[in-house]
């Protein structure tokens, strides 16, 4: 009972440091780009802007903070930061 544990155990912290291995080298590899949203009130207004977001090529791992106001994503292939606007624009919000 005792080995099996322990077997079970070893096999556990290397699935979990693979995987987290992994996560660190993806976000090392993409650029992390912040933008400021004006015009946020709610976490509608949140889920609003982050999905405008999301339908974008190339942004992945949306973040959006109604505290502060920003959005922070991750750019796996070149965004231009003009459809970005557009998109937040056309969501009813504004970017600074
Ligand atoms: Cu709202």
């Amino acid at each position: 009972m005792i080995v099996t544990n322990d077997v079970r155990m070893t096999i556990l912290r290397q699935l979990m440091m693979g995987s987290r291995k992994k996560e660190w080298k993806n976000t090392a590899e993409d650029t992390m780009k912040t933008i400021k949203v004006k015009g946020m009130s709610c976490s509608h207004c949140v889920m609003t802007v982050s999905k405008a977001l999301q339908a974008v090529d190339g942004v992945d791992r949306v973040h959006v903070s109604l505290e502060t106001g920003e959005a922070t994503f991750a750019e796996t292939t070149p965004v231009d930061m003009a459809v970005i606007a557009e998109k937040i624009r056309k969501a009813g919000y504004d970017v600074v």
